[in-house]
C-alpha cells in the first residue's frame, strides 16, 4: 500500500449541472454504466493504484451514498485503508456549503492531519478515466515538485472548459489561466506529440488532478480568502513554487453535465468502448449485490448495448443503450439511445397483482413503449404505451415528471408516468 499517500475525491458542488440525477442524492452517489456510481471510478483508481486511505467530500451526505459507501469499500481490519466520506458541515464559523474546491479541502484539513502522509492526491468525482497514479506520483518525486497537476491535451473547442496552461522544456508549469476566453487562446497553445497535434489537441489542460506536498497544501490553506483550486490556488502558486505537468494521453472525459454523462454512458456499449470495464488489470469496483442473471424472454431483440445483472426483458427491443440492474421492460416496447439505471429493489408477485387490481402501475417499463435518447432514473414506473422521444428537436424544460437538457429526456427518480403519456 501506498503509505505516504492521501487521496481527497472532491464529490460535487453546490452545482446543479447534473440535476435532476443530483436532485435527492449527492453526486457521488449518482449511478453509472448499469450499476456502479460516479464515486466508483475514482475510488477504483485509487485501489487500482495502490492508494487506499481516501476521503471523498461531499455536500450532503445522502443515504446511498452512505449505503454504498459502506457496503462496498470494506478493507481488512488489519490495514489501514478506509473510505470515508466527509460532508459540509454547519459551525458557527460557515453556513454550511463548501465555497468551491479549495474550501472544500480547507474546512477537512483537521480530518486529513489525522493521518500520516507526505503527498495529498486531489482528484475530481465527476470523471470517467483509467490511470495508475503511480506514474504521476514518481513524476512528482522525480522533479523534486511540490505541485503536480496532471494534463492532457485538448483542441481549441474545449479549451475554454478547462484550465490550460504552458511548460517549459523540463514540464515545469510556466502559465495557468482557468478557462480562457476563445479570443485569448492563440497565446496558449504548445508543443504537443505529433499524435495529439494530428487531432487538432494543441492545448495543455489541467484535468483537475493534483498532488500537493502536505507542508505546502497545510500553508495554502491556511489562507482563507482562497475558494478554489482551479481559479485561485493553482494560478497563484505558478511563480511561486515548483508546479510539474504530468502530461496523460489516455481516454479521460469529464461527465459533468448530463449530455457528457449521457454520451460517456452510451459509449459503454462501442464495440471497443475507450473506458475498458473489461479490463482485469484495472477493474471498477462497485458493490456486489448477488442478483440473479438478466431473464429474457419472448422473441426479444438486443443490438449493441450494455445490460446489468438482475432485469427481466420481456418481448422487447433494445438498440443502443445501456440497461440498469433490475430494470424491468414489458412486452413490445421499443428502447433506443437510452440510458435505463433500473431499480433499487423488486417488487413481490403478490405487490405486483395488487398494483394492476388497484390501478397502480409497477416499477419498471410497461408494454408498447416508446423510448429514445433518454435517461430513465431509478425507480420509476412508466405506464403502458409511454412515448419519450428525445431529441434536438425538444426544447429545454424542466416539468414535474422530467426535465429535458440538450435534447435528453431525463425521467425523474421514482416518478410515476401514466399510460399513453407523449413528451
Ligand atoms: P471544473 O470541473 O469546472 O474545473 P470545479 O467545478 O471546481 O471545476 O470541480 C472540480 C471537482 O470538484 C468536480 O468533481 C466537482 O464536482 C467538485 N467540486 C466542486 N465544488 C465542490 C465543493 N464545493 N465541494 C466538493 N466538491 C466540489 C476543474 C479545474 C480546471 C480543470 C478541470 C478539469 O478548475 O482547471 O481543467 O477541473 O475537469
Ligand atoms: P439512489 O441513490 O440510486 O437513488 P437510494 O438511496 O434511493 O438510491 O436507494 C438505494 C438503496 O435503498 C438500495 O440499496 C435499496 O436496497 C434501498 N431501497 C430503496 N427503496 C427501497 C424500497 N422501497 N424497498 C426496499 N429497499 C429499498
Amino acid at each position: 500500500m501506498n503509505n505516504d499517500i492521501l487521496a481527497i475525491i472532491l464529490g460535487g458542488g453546490q452545482g446543479s449541472r447534473l440535476a435532476p440525477l443530483t436532485e435527492s442524492r449527492s453526486k457521488p452517489a449518482v449511478p453509472i454504466g448499469g450499476k456502479y456510481r460516479l464515486v466508483d471510478i475514482p475510488i477504483s483508481n485509487c485501489i487500482n493504484s495502490d492508494i487506499k486511505r481516501m476521503f471523498v467530500l461531499t455536500q450532503f451526505n445522502s443515504a446511498s451514498l452512505n449505503q454504498h459507501i459502506k457496503n462496498t469499500y470494506q478493507f481488512s481490519t488489519f490495514s489501514r485503508a478506509f473510505v470515508d466520506i466527509l460532508a459540509a458541515e454547519q459551525t458557527p464559523d460557515n453556513q454550511g456549503w463548501f465555497q468551491g474546491t479549495a474550501d472544500a479541502v480547507r474546512q477537512c484539513m483537521p480530518h486529513f492531519l489525522n493521518h500520516d502522509f507526505d503527498l495529498a492526491l486531489i482528484l475530481s468525482g465527476d470523471q470517467l478515466y483509467q490511470m495508475n497514479f503511480n506514474e504521476m506520483i514518481q513524476a512528482h518525486k522525480d522533479a523534486g515538485a511540490s505541485i503536480t497537476i496532471a494534463t492532457l491535451p485538448v483542441t481549441a473547442k474545449e479549451a475554454p472548459e478547462f484550465g490550460i496552461l504552458k511548460t517549459n522544456n523540463e514540464s515545469v508549469i510556466t502559465s495557468f489561466i482557468e478557462k480562457p476566453r476563445a479570443d485569448l487562446l492563440p497565446e496558449w497553445t504548445s508543443e504537443t506529440s505529433a499524435e495529439m497535434q494530428q487531432c487538432g489537441r494543441n492545448y495543455l489542460a489541467s484535468m483537475g488532478i493534483y498532488i500537493f506536498n502536505r507542508d505546502l497544501l497545510i500553508e495554502l490553506m491556511s489562507n482563507p480568502d482562497t475558494k478554489d483550486f482551479g481559479k485561485e490556488i493553482i494560478p497563484q502558486s505558478i511563480d511561486k513554487q515548483n508546479v510539474l505537468s504530468y502530461q496523460y494521453e489516455g481516454y479521460w472525459t469529464d461527465i459533468g453535465n448530463i449530455d457528457s454523462f449521457f454520451e460517456a454512458n452510451l459509449g459503454l456499449t462501442d464495440e471497443i468502448p475507450n473506458f475498458n470495464l473489461f479490463d482485469e488489470k484495472n477493474r471498477v469496483y462497485t458493490r456486489p449485490r448477488i442478483l440473479p442473471p438478466s431473464k429474457v424472454t419472448g422473441s426479444t431483440t438486443i443490438t449493441q448495448s450494455v445490460i446489468a445483472e438482475g432485469c427481466i426483458l420481456d418481448h422487447c427491443y433494445i438498440e443502443h443503450s445501456v440497461v440498469g440492474i433490475r430494470a424491468r421492460i414489458g412486452r413490445d416496447s421499443q428502447i433506443k439511445d437510452s440510458y435505463l439505471m433500473g431499480g433499487d429493489f423488486y417488487q413481490s408477485i403478490d405487490e405486483l397483482r395488487s398494483n394492476v387490481e388497484s390501478g397502480i402501475i409497477p416499477i419498471g417499463i410497461g408494454q408498447r413503449c416508446k423510448i429514445n435518447h433518454t435517461i430513465v432514473d431509478k425507480n420509476c414506473r412508466i405506464g403502458n404505451d409511454v412515448t419519450l422521444n428525445g431529441g434536438p428537436h425538444q426544447p429545454d424544460r424542466n416539468e414535474k415528471l422530467f426535465t429535458v437538457k440538450d435534447g435528453i429526456i431525463v425521467v425523474k427518480k421514482g416518478a410515476t408516468i401514466p399510460d399513453g403519456f407523449t413528451v
